[in-house]
């Protein structure tokens, strides 16, 4: 029976999109289903009715929502290409570091770029003592995963695409190559793989969809 798997994401959505990218490394086929985020559908609702957000996963009708328990759905399901370890121990540190990208470093990270004076300084303090840990993290090492892309590549991809476009908008600096080489060079390796660049939104749509943005928050600013 052809698996029926379906992605319920937002084109420019990071957390969307660390649900296509796994279900490519591992070579399952989907169709998504674009959602429009300020008319949410109503099977989104019916999917995902505590935080009614994109991504959800539905496999054989059945909706899985949050990205990293819908990442650790795919691999408990798909087997072939893992993202996590096997062993106990390494799974653990790698729901670590995924949780971590999560909860402290894309907040400070995201905060850094749609703030401004002494909080916008406040967050990219922050933002570079997080991105100098995960520099540390992929010391002596091509990936998070180790030689291949695991599941917290996959959570920072965020950091290899979207960080750029975001530090443009904003107009400040914080993936510095002299300050984090190891994050640059995986950036670039990250960002060589063919499933990687298959799925990516444009640079220059998200430059625009953000540009627009920080318009739309100047002129409502500006009316006040
Ligand atoms: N913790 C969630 C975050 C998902 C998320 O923030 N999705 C955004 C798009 S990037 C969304 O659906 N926003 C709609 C809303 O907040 O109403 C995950 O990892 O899946």
């Amino acid at each position: 029976m052809a698996e029926e798997v379906k992605v319920f994401r937002s084109w420019g959505s990071p957390f969307s999109y660390r649900v296509e990218l796994a279900l490519r490394l591992k070579g399952v086929a989907y169709e998504y289903i674009e959602e429009d985020l300020s008319n949410k559908s109503t099977l989104l609702l019916e999917y995902n009715p505590v935080h009614k957000k994109v991504p959800v996963l539905l496999h054989h009708g059945k909706p899985i929502a949050e990205s990293l328990v819908i990442l650790e759905y795919i691999e408990e399901t798909w087997q072939e290409n893992p993202i996590l370890p096997k062993d106990p121990r390494e799974r653990a540190v790698v729901r670590f570091w995924s949780r971590f990208l999560d909860d402290k470093c894309s907040l400070a990270l995201w905060m850094s770029c749609w703030t401004e004076g002494e909080t916008q300084q406040n967050f990219m303090e922050q933002a570079k003592e997080c991105l100098h840990l995960l520099e540390e993290e992929l010391k002596g090492k091509k990936f998070f995963g180790g030689d291949s892309i695991g599941m917290v590549d996959i959570a920072a991809s965020f950091i290899a695409h979207w960080l750029g476009v975001l530090e443009e908008v904003a107009g400040i600096s914080l993936l510095d190559e002299e300050k984090y080489p190891n994050l640059c060079k995986w950036t670039e390796e990250f960002l060589k793989s063919d499933a990687v660049m298959e799925c990516l939104p444009k640079r220059a749509n998200l430059l625009a969809f953000f540009q627009a943005r920080k318009h739309a928050i100047s002129a409502t600013k500006a009316s006040v």
